[in-house]
């Protein structure tokens, strides 16, 4: 069902050599670029008109309007089990918690007597958020996208999900995004949503239509059509990461429980055939216990042959056996995974000195299920080997740092010849000129 790659014995490659030797998905961004492209065009040129047709033909749905009225929303809210209302709201208060930490503050840095560089943080003036809609229908994710825009200080957010096809002849739900993703933007504060699905539902934040202003950036996670509308995009709206099939990492040693780590690796599996359950290790006999394990845990979940078991089974999924520890390490930096757990002996001392990995889940009680809901951490993080150099979303995402330069005449001249000697050894003596200007065409010498 898993299989193994054993990396034993000869020394560890470097960097991406080793991660070539790693598991992952094919996820062709590239290839679904061009199918998307008419979609985003048609949506670029003909608006609702287009987003009516593409939720028809995709999502089966005839919609009356493309924005979710008021009383839609008002309605998902009152229909909310108490429970996941109840959830939801601890959700919401953890993430707040954490995220209302990440807010940056204006810093103003004295570089010379009357120079200054300040550092101001603007938030981006309005937001799309994308939830997906079919397969995975995550509320939780609509609170890990909106929760950071929000503390960011974003003044406008819109949301959008597919519409869902009526279950029956009649069914009030039908034709809405889910109930309770509706019933999280309510929760949220947010009451501008839109029943829009996938590429077009980028397009339509990135265009704007007649009943959608178009928004600065796009974040959320999608399927396949979703990270190519943002590639589409990239360079003329902000996105976050193009987010691929979800990944979890284990780094266990022979103190890990196969039990938990079983589970865990079918937590993640759970969600797509496409998605990557790698466990790495130095003991055979926790390889061994964790292979039995699987067995029966997948057979007593619940989306067994649609995506546990084509997950598992997989290209991207593996046990991969090494030395030590200190390959372990190695071979999860390279990796990169989008989630890591570290159940080892010691464990946050091991989770301290890894170096890539979009989040860390540290010791046995801090399995991945709890990131994706409940711990306030953030659980739009990135995947395919992206977290060697991008991390997850947070505030910072929203914001942008605004350089404000500001220098007195006496503090320009102490500094005009440093900046005409840069322009002239650049071939660039406009740039000079532009200093001299201010000083009757001449180089002041400074102090
Ligand atoms: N593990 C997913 C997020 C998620 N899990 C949503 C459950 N719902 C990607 O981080
Ligand atoms: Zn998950």
């Amino acid at each position: 069902m898993i299989s193994r790659i054993d990396l034993r014995g000869d020394a560890l490659p470097e960097g991406l050599a080793l991660r070539g030797l790693l598991p992952r998905a094919d996820f062709d961004v590239a290839a679904a670029l061009e199918k998307v492209r008419p979609i985003c065009e048609a949506v670029h040129h003909r608006g609702d008109a287009a987003l009516i047709e593409f939720a028809e033909q995709f999502d089966g749905v005839r919609l009356d309007s493309v924005r979710v009225p008021a009383e839609a929303l008002a309605k998902a809210l009152d229909g909310l089990d108490p429970e996941v209302r109840a959830a939801l709201e601890e959700s919401i208060r953890r993430a707040r918690l954490v995220h209302r930490e990440q807010r940056r503050t204006t810093h103003t840095t004295r570089v010379v007597p009357g120079g200054s560089v300040t550092e101001k943080w603007v938030p981006v003036e309005r937001v799309g958020l994308y939830a997906p809609g079919g397969r995975s229908v995550y509320p939780s994710s609509v609170i890990m996208n909106v929760v950071p825009a929000q503390e960011a200080g974003v003044q406008s957010i819109a949301l959008a999900s597919p519409a869902q096809r009526p279950a029956f002849d009649g069914d009030p739900a039908g034709g809405l995004p889910h109930p309770t993703i509706l019933a999280a933007c309510v929760l949220l504060g947010v009451d501008e949503v839109y029943s829009a699905g996938g590429a077009s539902a980028v397009a339509m934040f990135a265009y704007g239509t007649e009943s959608c202003a178009p928004a600065t950036m796009v974040t959320g996670p999608g399927n396949i059509w979703v990270a190519a509308a943002k590639r589409y995009f990239t360079g003329r709206i902000g996105i976050d990461t193009e987010a691929g099939p979800t990944e979890i990492a284990i780094l266990a040693d022979d103190t890990a429980d196969p039990v938990h780590v079983a589970s865990d690796l079918i937590s993640q599996a759970e969600h797509d055939p496409l998605a990557a359950a790698v466990l790495v290790t130095d003991s055979v006999g926790l390889a061994d216990a964790v292979h039995k394990e699987l067995e029966p845990q997948v057979a007593a979940s619940k989306h067994v042959e649609d995506r546990i078991r084509p997950a598992l089974a997989g290209r991207q999924s593996a046990i991969v056996l090494v030395d030590g520890l200190e390959e372990g390490l190695k071979v999860v930096d390279a990796y990169g995974a989008e989630h890591l757990e570290i159940q080892t002996a010691d464990a946050a001392a091991v989770a301290d000195r890894v170096r890539n990995a979009g989040a860390i889940f540290v010791g046995p009680w801090a399995p991945v299920s709890l990131g994706d809901y409940a711990a306030g951490s953030n659980h739009v993080l990135p995947t395919g080997g992206c977290a060697c150099h991008s991390s997850g979303l947070s505030v910072q995402s929203f914001l942008r740092g605004i350089h404000i330069v500001d220098y007195t005449e006496e503090a320009l001249a102490e500094v005009a010849h440093h900046v005409v000697t840069l322009a002239e050894a650049e071939d660039l003596p406009a740039h000079g000129a532009a200093i001299k200007a201010r000083f009757g065409w001449k180089v002041p010498r400074g102090k």
